[in-house]
């Protein structure tokens, strides 16, 4: 004989039921791990008015998650502060120790997907880097915002939904280093910061791979050159970057900064050049003299858009120089800097800028 329940039981019965429900439901959700760096994302401004005056790198990572309810219904989170910087202010030792931990990060089983929150000046040359040695098919998504969140229309809220969106999305697994910004789903390669005062700052001359809306992944292209897995480039295997640096072509430019990096003894040295990555006449003789002590030459363009073609503005083969592809500047100084740590030659260099 069933003996009738008082009615709190029964209601206190149904309430553990459904909390055990919605705690299976919620473990059973993909986890992503955001990793917080800093930046505008973490920014704070003295008021709502304040959209470019701001204190970027302020608020911690588990405010940035409190402040989101709505990411529960797309992921269970952990959060991590790895730093609290500008991005202008990054280094290398930032590069290898975030790299290592999203590397870490990724070979654990109960993982699912991981979102990098990142100030917005940097960001590109991170994505890239890390697209570049970190060997897993889990996504990744960096993500930054061009206002602060005390700001009125903050783009931060909605970009860190987007990337956890993301990040906890199987088809967005093996397509690279992700960066979603202004619901655009970006390749870390090819995307760049190239407006510096609006939300929709990042480009890609290559277009995005795809657009996230509500919560749901569009994809209208893939990367074709090799990345995280496909890379030959390990993390695990890079103890430190080699000096890399970056000299800018213009009108009436001199060789000071060109011997300067010379002394201090960069490994390579990326020449941002007018047009299609021209060197200034009076500019030749000192890349060829680096060159001659070993310092690997990469001709780049100032030129946000287009790609440098080899023996076309100078005689590559002749002077034993390297083109950056596509490559802008800053992120042929990312891929010299790896690639160093292994090519040896130029001719292995510029297989790699090739396919990379
Ligand atoms: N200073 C910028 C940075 O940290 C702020 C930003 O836009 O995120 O990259």
């Amino acid at each position: 004989m069933r003996i009738a329940q008082p009615a709190h039981r029964w209601f206190a019965g149904l309430l553990l039921s459904a909390a055990s429900a919605l705690a299976l439901a919620q473990a059973a959700k993909p986890h992503v791990v955001v990793l917080a760096t800093g930046g505008t994302i973490a920014g704070a401004g003295a008021s709502t008015l304040n959209s470019v005056t701001y204190v970027a790198a302020k608020v911690p990572v588990e405010k940035l998650l409190a402040g989101l309810p709505e990411l529960a219904s797309v992921a269970r989170l952990t959060g991590e502060q790895v730093f609290q910087t500008a991005s202008e202010s990054f280094n290398n030792e930032h590069l290898l120790t975030l790299a290592r931990r999203v590397s870490a990060l990724t070979k654990q089983a109960d993982v699912d997907g991981i979102v990098i929150t990142h100030g917005t000046d940097t960001l590109e040359e991170t994505a890239y880097f890390l697209n570049l040695v970190v060997h897993s098919a889990k996504p990744i998504v960096v993500v930054g915002s061009m206002r602060p969140g005390t700001a009125l229309s903050a783009d931060g809220a909605l970009n860190l939904y987007n990337a956890v969106s993301v990040a906890a999305s199987q088809d967005a697994a093996g397509k690279g280093v992700l960066v979603t910004m202004n619901d655009e789903i970006q390749s870390g390669r090819d995307v760049a910061k190239s407006i510096n005062i609006k939300t929709e700052a990042f480009k890609s001359q290559w277009g995005p791979l795809g657009m996230v809306v509500e919560g749901r992944n569009y994809w209208f292209r893939a990367p074709v050159k090799r990345h995280t897995v496909h890379s030959e480039f390990d993390i695990d295997a890079i103890e430190t970057l080699p000096a890399v640096d970056i000299v800018y072509g213009y009108g009436n430019m001199n060789t000071t900064g060109i011997e300067a990096y010379g002394k201090a003894g960069v490994k390579a040295l990326i020449h941002a050049g007018t047009g299609n990555g021209s060197v200034a006449a009076q500019a030749v003789d000192a890349l060829k003299a680096l060159r001659a002590q070993g310092v690997q030459i990469v001709r780049s363009s100032r030129v946000p858009d287009g790609f440098v073609l080899r023996n076309a503005e100078q005689p590559d083969d002749k002077y034993d120089w390297v083109v950056a592809h596509d490559l802008r500047p800053q992120k042929a100084r990312i891929l010299a800097m790896v690639a160093l740590t292994k090519a040896r030659d130029s001719k292995e260099l510029q297989r790699i800028f090739w396919e990379y």
